[in-house]
């Protein structure tokens, strides 16, 4: 395991940032204590008892794959935690939203697997560096458990042609993956302890291979941006102000949800989606099938 990066409360000096700017990536920092991780492991498995079988409207996995921060409490408060805030003010400024929150769940000896992308591929918000991804291990992401993969300095290229596969072993909605040549020699493997953290660019080719370990692994995957950013795609987008101020006006503003999946929340969660989807599924024939059942999400 690398030794984790030295910040103060989570804060990046400046060789920190130049070295996100060369590489389109940084880790491991420690955002929280391995308990802090532990006890929103279980806080996550309670929620995942108490709900699965309790008569939501949709598949517990879409939200909690998918814009989770709008119907889980525990989503939201993951992803406004102060030090999370902190390393992330270093590359976005001080002005944050949390535009998804996702969890990215492997469980233990499974197939599923992450194939090469470049996440801005299809979110609607064109190439910019106005977003991020913080992706905080709540257990052991290792090449075992089938942690991501990074290529240094690949976020430098544009949006590179992807083609979509619909491979129901993709965890990618469209199980796209990157249509030219990664040499994955040159890849680096991202490796967490519970409560360190990676900080990613959304043009950053990466992806990651099936969990061979016994544990679950778990990984929170929180896209910021700026209030800069802006959709190019959909009609509208939304996100929810975490730090600092929103004086752009660019995204519908999210309440943070007082408790589990509340009525008003569920309405705000599926107007979000639609709104989502359409931005991610541009380009697609009318028809087809976008959410095929298991890990598949936006
Ligand atoms: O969790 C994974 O293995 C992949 C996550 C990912 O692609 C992302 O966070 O952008």
């Amino acid at each position: 395991m690398t030794p984790a990066l030295e910040t103060s409360k989570g804060y990046l000096g400046s060789a920190l940032k130049q070295q996100y700017q060369d590489d389109g990536f940084l880790f491991p920092i420690q955002a929280v204590s391995s308990e802090q991780a532990a006890a929103w492991q279980a806080e996550l498995e309670d929620v995942e008892a108490k709900w699965l079988n309790n008569g939501l409207p949709k598949p517990l996995n879409q939200y909690r794959r998918s814009a989770s921060h709008i119907v889980m409490p525990l989503a939201a408060e993951i992803a406004s935690h102060p030090a999370i805030l902190n390393s992330m003010s270093g590359i976005l400024g001080d002005d944050l939203m949390i535009w998804s929150c996702e969890f990215f769940i492997k469980e233990a000896n499974t197939t599923h697997i992450v194939s090469w992308h470049q996440d801005l591929t299809y979110w609607g918000l064109g190439e910019t560096s106005d977003q991020c991804t913080a992706w905080l291990a709540l257990s052991p992401a290792t090449v075992a458990s089938g942690c991501m993969n990074f290529v240094a300095g690949s976020h430098k290229n544009a949006i590179v042609p992807h083609t979509d596969t619909f491979d129901e072993n993709n965890l990618l909605s469209r199980g796209q993956e990157i249509a030219v040549d990664v040499d994955e020699d040159e890849a680096t493997a991202i490796e967490l302890q519970p409560g360190q953290m990676s900080l990613h660019h959304g043009l950053t080719f990466h992806g990651s291979g099936p969990n061979t370990s016994d544990d679950r692994r778990i990984g929170v995957a929180i896209r910021y941006v700026n209030p800069n950013a802006m959709q190019q795609v959909a009609d509208r987008d939304y996100a929810m102000l975490v730090r600092g101020a929103d004086r752009s006006g660019n995204f519908i503003n999210i309440a943070r949800p007082a408790d589990y999946f509340e009525p008003h929340a569920l309405k705000m969660y599926d107007e979000v989606r639609d709104d989502k989807t359409s931005a991610l599924s541009a380009g697609l024939d009318s028809g087809t099938k976008m959410y095929t059942g298991s890990g598949k999400t936006l």
